[in-house]
């Protein structure tokens, strides 16, 4: 199908660099006002995640899932789905990511096909080997840095994390995740990652635009000097 090559390393590698993830109880303002000017500031790909305290559920999480996911595809923008195999289908989704806590990577596997992008979260390298082994097409490591956006996040990792999966040989696109804004973002790819996953950084910014075009240009100028 005409998504099969976003799952192709090089291609994920380019749609990492900036991958905004939110749901509307991230949002200070409406989630598709948020999504609109996230997409016009160069957002690279785009994570419904709806959780935690005041997340919408139901019809009013199904609704609104399938506005962001229309404005996704309208714009060429891959739309991912966290931890709901069954949204993600009915969606039809160009992705799933899921935790280590969440269904098997494997199992997700089976049910999304093979055009559909695999997501999994890995906090350390035993993580990481496993994810791939189970195919993962990518790997959301973190949090990095310090954040008070998950909940249930464990501590901050540091960017060893990242040097250590590439010394150990994990090859397959990374995403970091976890307390990352423009300021930070180049060493994060100068670690290793392929790109950065944002909720606060473009969701609570003065300018959700702008924001995105800066971590865009931190990820590229670190991108470029490799
Ligand atoms: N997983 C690890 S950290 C995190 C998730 C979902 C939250 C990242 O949010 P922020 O606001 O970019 O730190
Ligand atoms: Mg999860």
């Amino acid at each position: 199908s005409a998504r099969a090559h976003w799952r192709q390393p090089e291609e994920l590698s380019k749609l990492l660099r900036v991958y905004l993830i939110m749901g509307s109880n991230n949002c200070l303002r409406d989630p598709e006002q948020v999504l609109t000017d996230a997409i016009a500031g160069g957002i690279t790909m785009f994570q419904y995640r709806e959780k935690g305290t005041g997340a919408l559920t139901g019809d009013e999480r199904f609704k609104l899932a399938s506005r962001l996911r229309e404005m996704c595809r309208m714009s060429g923008v891959p739309f991912i789905v966290n931890d709901d195999v069954d949204l993600a289908l009915a969606l039809d989704a160009d992705g799933v990511h899921v935790g280590q806590e969440d269904e098997l990577a494997t199992e997700v596997r089976r049910r999304i096909g093979e055009d559909r992008i695999l997501g999994v979260s890995a906090y350390n390298m035993v993580e990481a080997d496993t994810a791939v082994r189970f195919g993962a097409d990518y790997l959301g490591v973190g949090p990095l840095y310090s954040t008070q956006t998950k909940e249930d996040a464990k501590s901050a990792s540091g960017l060893a994390v990242l040097k250590e999966m590439r010394e150990q040989g994990i090859a397959v696109p990374i995403v970091g995740i976890g307390g990352i804004h423009a300021g930070n973002a180049a060493e994060v790819v100068r670690a290793g990652a392929d790109g950065v996953s944002v909720i606060t950084a473009i969701t609570h910014a003065d300018n959700e635009r702008s924001a995105a075009e800066a971590l865009h240009s931190a990820v590229e100028a670190a991108a470029a000097a490799d």
